[in-house]
């Protein structure tokens, strides 16, 4: 092992709670705990391992609390090491008490995502496991919750290894080939195998960079706006989606002056919904600083929900609207089914090329249809079947995109009949950005940012 001293911090959240757990890590930790705990049984270096006991806590003569003590002994433990953990009762006055006498028989209070940290370094997980650690603890969904915790079960470690090892492989061809150029043929078919080899991980790690910008809006929530013109029912349907009176609803057109938003989870995804302004051409001075913030907010939206009342012709501003919002992904709803229709359905979809629905928001019709919709376009599916492998982290993302890059340079040096040399730097480079993203050699003050951004006890 790598660390001499041994570790202790609260585990649990620091409030008034019916449990708290300290845990200790470390070579000490049996010793620590034999000098706190009395129990019925044996001593606690003697504990068979994996094992809860029953017992008190002292210090010194004096009772401290009735607790659970669970031993684990190393290496089939979170870090590696030995591992205490101490269930105690939950105020915060006893858990301080139980850590302060932990801490004076010689522990030292672990820094945040320490045990996580010694974990990586004992090598039980690589570094993006140990990321996964803290985005799962950090997930405010369930779509974000299952990409975390595929990714701590290793498998974007296991697609990075694959491809790692393919560039690895391709190197070593190179290098003897150089080596020895007399029984290497450096030739075409040479070449063509090469570039063969390169372009498959290429193209693995360019699909795994586009799933990121899923695997954001899985993580931090679709930043969804509602678009339309005035009196369509934007924030009618904002309603109905939040099931609140949330926004002002009024028959007069121009109602909501400011853009709104509001959070909800929808099938495991967070939806954060903006209501804004309608879209119309005015005069009046305010509507037109609503609109543009309407238009903004559209230009940042992962989703664009654009909101067509039916029950009227379109017009000169729904085109306007329409041109704003090409290129975004977009759900159209169009509103007031509930009235007769004075819109082409087919047109409309026909001049958006986007999924068409028809919903009322005042029967509250057509919203499952609507949430369907969203789930297929941000993959969620995908995801809850555990399919793929979402890029979440920003870290990740960038490291990828540096292989991809050098990759790319490797396909160009090829093509242009460039000495193998050039190819195998390039190469080396993307080998080495991989690496990164598991951790493999980066270095002490990447892997201190990288921790200190975890919570204490974790
Ligand atoms: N019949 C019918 N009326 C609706 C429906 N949805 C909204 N309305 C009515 O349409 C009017 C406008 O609704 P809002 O939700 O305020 O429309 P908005 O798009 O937010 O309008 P602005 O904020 O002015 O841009 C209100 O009188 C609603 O009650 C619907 O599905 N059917
Ligand atoms: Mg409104």
């Amino acid at each position: 092992m790598i660390h001499s001293d041994t570790i202790a911090a609260v585990s649990t959240g620091m409030t008034s709670a019916g449990i708290s757990m300290i845990r200790i890590s470390g070579d000490q930790a049996f010793v620590i705990a034999d000098q706190i705990f009395r129990g019925p049984g044996k001593a606690v270096a003697e504990m068979p391992s994996h094992t809860i006991n029953y017992g008190f806590i002292y210090d010194g003569d004096r009772m401290v609390d009735e607790v659970l003590l669970s031993v684990m002994r190393a290496p089939a433990t979170y870090t590696r090491e030995d591992i205490v953990e101490i269930n105690c009762h939950g105020g915060i006055a006893v858990t301080k008490e139980v850590l302060r006498v932990v801490l004076e028989r010689g522990a030292r209070l672990a820094e945040p995502g320490e045990f996580t940290k010694r974990a990586f370094l004992n090598g039980r997980i690589d570094l993006s496991q140990a990321e996964a650690v803290m985005d799962l603890i950090q997930s405010g969904s369930r779509a974000a919750m299952d990409a975390s915790l595929r990714q701590l079960r290793g498998s974007l470690k296991e697609r990075i290894q694959t491809d790692k090892d393919a560039i690895l492989q391709t190197i070593a061809m190179i290098e003897a080939a150089l080596d020895d150029p007399e029984h290497y043929d450096t030739g075409q078919e040479f070449r063509r195998e090469i570039r063969k080899s390169v372009s498959a991980v290429y193209t693995d790690l360019k699909n795994l960079a586009d799933t990121f910008e899923n695997g954001r809006v899985i993580r931090e929530g679709i930043r969804a706006v509602i678009v339309g013109k005035p009196n369509a029912g934007k924030s009618s349907i904002m309603n109905v989606l939040l099931g609140e009176n949330r926004a002002i609803v009024t028959d007069i057109a121009g109602t909501t002056r400011d853009t709104l938003e509001e959070s909800l989870k929808m099938d495991g995804l967070m939806l954060n919904i903006i209501d804004t302004a309608g879209i119309r051409e005015t005069e009046d001075a305010i509507e037109q600083i609503g609109m543009e913030r309407a238009l903004s907010a559209v230009e940042e939206a992962d989703l664009v929900i654009y909101v067509i009342d039916g029950s009227v012709p379109l017009d000169q501003n729904d085109h306007v609207i329409m041109d704003r919002i090409r290129g975004k992904k977009t759900i159209c709803l169009i509103n007031k089914t509930d009235l007769p229709t004075a819109v082409d359905v087919e047109n409309i979809h026909h001049l958006l090329s986007s999924p068409v629905l028809c919903v009322s928001a005042k029967e509250h019709q057509g919203m499952e249809a609507f949430s369907e919709e969203v789930k297929k376009m941000f993959e969620a599916g995908k995801l809850q079947a555990g399919e793929e492998t979402f890029l979440t982290n920003l870290r990740h993302y960038e490291e990828i995109c540096s292989a991809v890059s050098s990759l790319t340079l490797a396909m160009d040096s090829l093509e242009k009949g460039m000495p193998e040399d050039f190819i195998s730097i390039d190469l080396t480079d993307a080998y080495h950005a991989l690496a990164n993203v598991v951790g493999e050699d980066v270095g002490d003050d990447l892997i201190d940012r990288i921790f200190s951004t975890f919570c204490v006890g974790k």
